[in-house]
């Protein structure tokens, strides 16, 4: 089957939003709200784990803050804290905090003049999508991605294959026409559950996850002038992630 779209992750795939962007966000939400909440970076690291924010404040508080007495409508004190925490993290990345990861641009260019269909598949809130493309490609970039499926728009995030089977839906395509980016274990399990072929770019948080089944890991996409680095699979001697290489991968996967 022909390849016909690619599928991309947001966080650590595109951008590396992890530790210098939703951490600093999520502690300057617990500082708004007169918390002394301090996810420094080794504790966020644990804390991925779960995927989206309020999940994530939620197993903070079972199983890293347990004492915390906890207010009685806890759905609308985690979701009032995650308000603050995309308010911030929107100003951040508006300030130009981060920028896109090696070679995600160009193959964002390459792939349309290839004539391929695009799409986001994220755990992370629509805004934060809309605020990174915005602020690192230009407003006109949205209009790149046929569609854009993130939060709470299906109620199971990853590791569950629910948001790539959602934007496969939306875009009428099966996955054996799809190819998926991702950076982390959850990621990964969410994509290959939804039966799309993955190649990975680790990131400071996912370098030891496990990649098993990945068609390719890699330091990150690599540019003409800066290679990546083969972490496991076989690159056939190219050194950044171009069309030609999707569709090398993507063919080989299909086998
Ligand atoms: C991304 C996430 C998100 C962000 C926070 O995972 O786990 O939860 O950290 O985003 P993935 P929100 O890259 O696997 O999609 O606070 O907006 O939920
Ligand atoms: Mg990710």
């Amino acid at each position: 089957m022909a390849l016909e779209a690619l599928l991309f992750d947001v966080d650590g795939t595109m951008a590396d939003t992890e530790r210098d962007g939703h951490r600093i966000a999520f502690n300057l939400a617990f500082a708004d709200a007169g918390l002394d909440w301090d996810w420094d970076a080794p504790l966020y690291g644990k804390l991925l784990s779960v995927t989206g924010g309020k999940e994530r404040i939620r197993y903070y508080l079972d199983q890293f803050n347990t004492g915390f007495a906890r207010p009685e409508a806890l759905d609308d004190f985690i979701a009032g804290l995650h308000k603050a925490k995309t308010a911030h993290y929107t100003r951040l990345l508006a300030q130009g905090a981060i920028p896109l990861r090696p070679g995600v641009e160009r193959l964002l260019h390459e792939a349309r003049e290839a004539g391929l269909r695009l799409a986001i598949a994220t755990t992370t809130t629509p805004a934060n999508v809309e605020a990174l493309l915005v602020n690192t490609l230009g407003r006109e970039s949205m209009d790149w991605f046929e569609v854009i499926a993130a939060g709470d728009i299906v109620p199971a995030k990853k590791p569950a294959p629910d948001i790539y089977t959602y934007a496969l839906e939306q875009m009428n395509l099966t996955a054996d026409k799809g190819f998926a980016f991702e950076d982390s274990r959850n990621g990964i399990l969410s994509a290959q559950a939804a039966d799309l072929p993955v190649l990975i770019t680790v990131n400071g948080y996912t370098a030891a996850d496990d990649f098993s089944g990945a068609a390719l890991v890699l330091s990150d996409m690599g540019e003409p002038d800066a290679p990546f680095t083969v972490l496991a699979g076989e690159a056939n001697a190219m050194s950044y992630v171009s069309i030609d290489l999707v569709k090398l991968l993507h063919q080989r996967m299909s086998a």
